[in-house]
Parts: C-alpha cells; structure tokens; sequence
C-alpha cells in the first residue's frame, strides 16, 4: 500500500490521453489499490490514474455516504448518456480549492473492467454519474476548469502557481 503523489494543475501531464490497459494483472490490481488508498486519505470520492502520472484507462471511485463502496474501472466507455443534463458544483484532487459548476449528462451507463478483468456495466446518476464523466475526460488529458470561461481559467491558473511557489520557499 503506499500514498502517490497527485500532480496540480497546471502540470501539463494532466493533458496527456491514457492507453488502453492491456492485461488486467497484479501490477494493475496494485494501481487501483494504490490509487484507493490516496483517494481516501485526500477525502476525494473518484481519481483517475492520469492524476498520479500513470497514463493508462484505469479510474478509482467511492461515492457512497459511507465510504464504504470502492469501484474500480478499467478501461471504462460509456454506452449510453442521458438527454437530460445537470449542473453539479465539482472540486477535483488536482486543482485543490477550487469548486464551480459544470454541466453534464445526468445519468450515464458505463461498461469497464473490473479489477479481476471481468466486464461489467453499470448505470450512473447524480453524483456518480458526473463523477464518472469527470474521471473519464481526466483520462482524456481534460481538467474540469476547461468547462470554465477564460477569464475564470486564468485566474485559477496563476492562483494554482503562486500557492506552488509559496509551498517551494
Ligand atoms: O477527480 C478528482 O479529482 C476527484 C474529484 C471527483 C469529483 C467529485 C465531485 C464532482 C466531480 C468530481 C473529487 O473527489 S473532489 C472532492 C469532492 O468534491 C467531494 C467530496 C465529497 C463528496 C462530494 C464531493
Ligand atoms: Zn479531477
């Protein structure tokens, strides 16, 4: 088990597109269990591997109340996405103490690996739903403050680099 750096925005290895997972095996199952554990400790409820600077399809959520859901999805394509649409107040690991609005498909159907290899699919709304949408464009090289105006986007970017240069001095 072991804690992995997640890297900020603007880190440009957060626009880098994730490879497909080529064999679902005990390196992988060590990822995503890897990935779990720094999801937890960093009170997230999802984190995409392209976060910890591995580029390969493999996302990690727990949406439960209790935190005591973990999924893993490897892979993952979405087979299906709602007309309806909904606005959520999203946060991301990777862009720490910043929340805005993104709008998104409200309901989504997903089919993924799971950590043995078997395929399943599974049917999203809510907050799991746009968890999962916000998971998949991490793995698409997509932060959600790419949704936001330019204006907003600036300013979170030169906001992003100062707190990293005062955490260096
Ligand atoms: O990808 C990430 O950085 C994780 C991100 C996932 C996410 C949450 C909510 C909306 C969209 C995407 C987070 O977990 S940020 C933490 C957070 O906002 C949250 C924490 C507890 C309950 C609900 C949200
Ligand atoms: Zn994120």
């Amino acid at each position: 088990m072991a804690l992995l750096p997640i890297l900020v925005y603007p880190d440009p290895r957060l626009h880098t597109v994730a490879r497909p997972v080529q064999a679902v095996d005990d390196r992988i199952r060590q990822l995503a269990s890897d990935m779990l554990e720094t999801m937890y400790d960093s009170k997230g409820v999802g984190l995409a591997a392209t976060q910890v600077d591995v580029h390969e399809q493999v996302i990690v959520m727990d949406t439960s109340e209790e935190h005591d859901h973990p999924m893993v999805l490897i892979n993952p394509r979405i087979v299906w996405m709602s007309d309806e649409h909904i606005i959520w107040e999203e946060g991301c690991l990777s862009v720490p103490g910043i929340y805005d609005k993104v709008e998104r498909a409200a309901a989504v159907r997903v089919q993924a690996l799971d950590e043995q290899g078997q395929l399943r699919e599974i049917e999203a709304n809510e907050l799991t739903a746009v968890c999962i949408q916000h998971e998949m464009d991490h793995l698409k090289g997509k932060v959600f403050v790419e949704y936001l105006s330019m204006l907003k986007r600036g300013r979170i970017k030169t906001k992003m680099l100062k707190a990293q240069r005062e955490a260096q001095s």
